[in-house]
């Protein structure tokens, strides 16, 4: 996350405040490097396509120096060895090194590396004209956990996360004519990392998003946040503002910047302020709004000085009513899945359009109105796709269990993350929530870092919901007791448990009352294993007819909550982890898939599609 030598051009100072129990304060104060939102929707050079890759075993010495510093050395000059004659100097050469497919995980391009974690280095040579007064940005959009970007032999900026886009800039580092670019990506797991060492899901390590370089004009639009102007209570009638912000890049007081919006004969004009940003408000006549059942997508023009960007913006109002969660002034239910960001049938990680494809006809086959994406943010085109077909999306950050929630720098690490998280999708009006974490132990330090955390999301945005999944109800007998102060933070709960898997059977659900404050839940997890094709009797463990007498009893209970909104099985499809180790059964997955890895439908697909079709589970009020 620390980048030492990335020019910060857009200094943000991020700010995060919360006062704990005991009123001592824990504030981050991050510098955030320039971001580029909307990359997807500007003209750039994809980087994507075959790239030399090198292996480093540990300790990664060309990498890393005997303390652990990035070395500038090594790997990264990109030299070529002498074969005939002269000193001898390198032992390596990416130039007659393997390729392999970027974007992509380097587990199920290599078979030697399937369970590798550790350091792989990759370079490819590019072509490029420098355009005079533009600036040029190397853009990745994920790559797992830790990487290293030099151009030409020179460092140009380093990263920390799995999950979410950088953007350095690299117009003094590129030349006209043949460039190359060097990333070391890093995967090894440490425990202040997020998240920790320790995860139920595959550490699929490499560049596993799309790369590309982005020009753009020395002033440029770097950030925006285009939204329906948001007020006390929420009416129809009212509901005709569209107001937000354009930042611009290399901009002082007094540039103007115009939003457009042609469809609807919408546009203004904004100005700067001394930070570049422009504060705009602009009536739109009979604006229609985004919902599931209409997920209208507004083409949106900006244009500030020379640079200009259309985006695909929907317009809603997401709010909560006592016990209620109201999408445009309505009352609403939400039913759908988790979802890892496994690529169905192929396996790896999700970054193709086909691999969206596939995910939304699982999505589709149960009626699905929601997803959450767990436990990260993940490709950019899922969230495009949602916001195209009107699914409504909870986002999460990889704050999994066991993190070190007593380190300021960890804390510092989550809120650059959280806001690299935002700051890629804010704009997208299908993500109805900002998830700070999932199944954290109750404890003070950790309740005192995620309600900072928690204010920190809502500062930086107030058109969402903030939530988190909890584990860990007080059981009394038959009455289940959810206290966790740190639902005082949320604005809507989610509670995972796993009656009649991890505990007790299913009929043990039929029996529990729940105690819940008078907020807004979603059953956020609940399942079984399953292996399709294995068949059996209810009570037979990894058998289809198990995972459907589970979820059938979980439905039952969850029907007699009556604070539950929303509701997301474990999980759409089976997704690899390598703490899924019983062989024939689970074979190195998590096997409480709706969907095999194949998209084979198990026998539990049509009870949820009965379920969410036919006799709901959760009701929106
Ligand atoms: C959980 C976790 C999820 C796991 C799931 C399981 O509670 O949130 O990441 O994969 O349980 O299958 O154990």
């Amino acid at each position: 996350m620390k980048d030492l030598t990335c020019r910060m051009t857009h200094f943000a100072l991020v700010m995060a405040f919360a006062v704990s129990a005991t009123g001592s304060m824990l504030v981050a104060q991050t510098p955030l490097r320039t971001l580029l939102v909307g990359v997807d929707h500007r003209k750039s050079i994809s980087l994507n396509g075959p790239w030399h890759y090198l292996v480093e075993q540990p300790p990664a010495r060309e990498l890393y120096d005997e303390k652990g510093n990035i070395r500038d050395n090594g790997y990264a000059l990109n030299t070529h060895p002498n074969i005939s004659s002269g000193p001898h100097n390198s032992e390596y050469d990416f130039s007659t090194a393997p390729t392999m497919k970027i974007p992509g995980d380097w587990n199920t391009q290599d078979p030697t590396l399937f369970h590798f974690e550790g350091v792989v280095w990759f370079q490819r040579d590019f072509q490029f004209q420098p355009t005079p007064a533009t600036r040029t940005f190397f853009h990745v959009g994920a790559a797992n956990y830790r990487s290293v970007v030099w151009v030409n032999g020179k460092r140009l900026c380093n990263h920390e996360g799995g999950f979410t886009p950088y953007d350095c800039d690299a117009t003094s580092l590129l030349k006209p004519g043949n460039n190359f670019v060097v990333i070391a990506v890093d995967s090894t797991r440490h425990q202040d990392d997020i998240p920790s060492v320790n995860y139920d899901w595959f550490n699929y390590g490499g560049i596993t998003r799309d790369v590309s370089l982005v020009t753009v004009p020395s002033e440029f639009i770097d950030d925006y946040d285009v939204h329906l102007k948001r007020g006390a209570s929420f009416s129809a009638a009212d509901a005709n503002t569209v107001s937000g912000y354009v930042h611009v890049e290399g901009a002082g007081e007094g540039r103007s910047v115009t939003v457009r919006i042609p469809e609807a004969n919408a546009s203004t004009t904004a100005v700067t302020d001394g930070n570049g940003k422009a504060m705009f408000e602009v009536k739109v006549n009979g604006l229609q709004l985004w919902s599931p059942g209409s997920p209208k997508l507004y083409k949106v023009e900006l244009q500030a000085g020379t640079d200009a960007l259309t985006d695909d913006i929907g317009f809603r109002d997401i709010r909560v009513d006592g016990t209620r969660i109201l999408l445009n002034g309505k009352a609403i239910a939400l039913q759908g899945a988790n979802m890892h960001a496994e690529a169905p049938i192929r396996g790896g990680r999700t970054n193709t359009d086909e691999d969206v494809k596939n995910v939304f006809s699982m999505l589709h086959q149960i009626h699905a109105n929601f997803v959450r994406l767990a436990h990260y943010p993940h490709d950019e085109r899922m969230v495009r796709q949602a916001d195209r077909e009107g699914l409504m999306v909870w986002s999460e950050i990889p704050l999994w269990q066991r993190i070190s929630f007593s380190k300021q720098e960890v804390y510092d690490k989550a809120v650059v993350m959280l806001h690299e998280m935002i700051r890629r999708d804010r704009n997208k009006a299908a993500i109805i929530f900002w998830s700070v974490s999932n199944e954290t132990p109750n404890n003070a330090d950790r309740t005192r870092f995620l309600t900072a955390l928690a204010n920190e999301a809502r500062h930086e945005d107030q058109t969402r919901l903030i939530t988190s999944a909890l584990i860990g109800p007080r059981v009394s007998e038959d009455r289940i007791m959810q206290e966790d102060p740190l639902m005082d933070a949320l604005d809507v709960v989610g509670q995972n448990q796993y009656i009649g898997w991890y505990e007790g059977t299913a009929e043990d659900a039929d029996r529990k009352t729940w105690i819940l404050p008078q907020k807004p839940f979603i059953m956020s997890e609940f399942g079984a294993e399953a292996k399709f094709g294995n068949h059996g009797g209810p009570h037979d463990r990894w058998t289809e007819e198990q995972q459907v007498n589970v979820l059938q009893h979980q439905f039952a209970m969850i029907r007699k909550i009556p604070q539950m909104r929303g509701v997301t099985p474990w999980v759409l499809m089976d997704f690899r982890s390598s703490t899924r180790n019983i062989p024939k059964l689970q074979d190195g997955y998590n096997r409480k898939g709706l969907f095999s890895e194949k998209m084979e439908k198990k026998m539990s697909v049509p009870l949820v599609v009965k379920t969410y079709t036919e006799d709901p589970a959760v009701k929106p009020e």
